[in-house]
């Protein structure tokens, strides 16, 4: 029989990639959505449209522990991946408030829910590189503290200890991802690779004149979703639950990142990027690099895109779109 999977956050980048991948694997994949999600199918749903005949969505809100309780009785799920958040770090800095509300409680709600209606269903967490914030080691592994720099960062450290608790109290097969940051076509648009590779199209086709970036020394370590979505699956797919940290192990800059996405062009990303001061945040993450050797050797994992080819596959797939839709 098939297995059944659950996916809040189904509707962002890295939802969209795993309902790819579960569907491969022949899963019934069911996901929660906000209920204008179903309303705004056309806009809101544009990265689930090539197979939302597939899937089944159900409208419920991260807020509303009854709602969740309804989903999780209904479907009974043999995995669920918690990927709904309010994911954006700038954001967190602007509205504290339901950024913490959203994304320690809808987890909480969550592994409750599970624990009170489905003990035997197998929970994901999506644990982030924010949590190491202000790091305090090079490079960081599951062992490495957390420093959190935002109120998104303190969050995923909230979640984090929450999934590990109900893994050690309840004895719950829940596990947490250390995800480093990961980019694709999909990316929402306010992120800044995305931004930049957008904007590389934009000027390409003389829809705009400069790119406004705020610190262009800021370091990550950037993978491809699609790569780490395979994680999160192998991750629930183990003897033993465990947290696992989940990186390329290589580490750029913004401006490096900017400098080479102008280059496939043929463009100076001198001439078009200008620095807005008040794009710089009040706390920066200033420098990422993940030490995956866990997942290497115990999942098997490895990225298979390097960071050129991701580069490559966001500016290739804007250049379309932008000539495609216009804007
Ligand atoms: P994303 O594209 O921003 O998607 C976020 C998803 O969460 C969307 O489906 C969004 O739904 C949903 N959501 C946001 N606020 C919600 C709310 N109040 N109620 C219900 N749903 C809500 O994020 P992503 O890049 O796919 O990341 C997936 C998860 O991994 C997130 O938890 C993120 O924090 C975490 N993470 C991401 C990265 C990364 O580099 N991408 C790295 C580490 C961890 P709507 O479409 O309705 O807005
Ligand atoms: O693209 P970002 O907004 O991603 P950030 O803050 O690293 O967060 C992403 O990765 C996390 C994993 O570490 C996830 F948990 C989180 O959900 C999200 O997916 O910013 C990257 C860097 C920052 O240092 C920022 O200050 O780029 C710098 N930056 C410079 N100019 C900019 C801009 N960021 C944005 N968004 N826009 C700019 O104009």
């Amino acid at each position: 029989m098939s297995k059944k999977a659950l996916i809040t956050g189904i509707t962002g980048q890295d939802g969209s990639y795993l309902t790819e991948f579960l569907l491969k694997k022949k899963y019934k994949v069911h996901g929660i959505v906000r209920r204008v999600a179903l309303e705004d199918g056309n806009h809101r749903l544009w990265r689930l449209r090539h197979i939302l005949k597939k899937i089944t969505l159900h409208p419920a809100s991260l807020e509303s522990y009854a709602s969740l309780v309804k989903i999780i009785t209904r479907t009974k799920p043999d995995e669920v991946y918690h990927l709904g958040a309010q994911s954006y770090v700038d954001y967190s800095f602007k509205d504290e408030f339901s950024t913490l509300n959203t994304n320690i409680n809808g987890t909480h709600y969550i592994l409750s829910a599970i624990k009170e209606f489905s003990p035997k269903t197998k929970f994901y967490f999506a644990g982030s590189s924010e949590m190491f914030g202000k790091v305090r080691e090079v490079p960081q592994s599951e062992k490495t503290p957390f420093y959190p720099r935002s109120v998104y960062g303190i969050s995923k450290v909230a979640g984090y200890d929450l999934t590990r608790n109900y893994r050690e109290a309840y004895n719950m097969y829940c596990c947490s991802g250390i995800l480093f940051n990961h980019e694709s076509p999909r990316r929402g648009f306010e992120f800044v690779t995305r931004k930049i590779t957008h904007a590389v199209a934009r000027i390409k086709f003389g829809l705009q004149k400069d790119l406004e970036l705020g610190n262009l020394d800021a370091k990550r370590d950037w993978g491809h979703a699609e790569d780490y979505v395979r994680a999160m699956w192998l991750m629930l797919n183990q003897r033993v639950p465990k947290d696992y940290v989940i990186s390329t192990g290589k580490q750029f800059s913004v401006k490096e990142f900017a400098k080479l996405a102008f280059e496939l062009v043929g463009l100076d990303y001198k001439k078009y990027v200008k620095i807005q001061k008040n794009l710089y945040r009040p706390s920066e993450v200033r420098s990422l690099l993940g030490n995956c050797n866990k997942a290497r050797k115990e999942l098997n994992w490895k990225p298979k895109y390097n960071f050129k080819e991701l580069v490559a596959d966001m500016v290739k797939a804007d250049l379309e779109f932008v000539k495609k839709e216009g804007y």
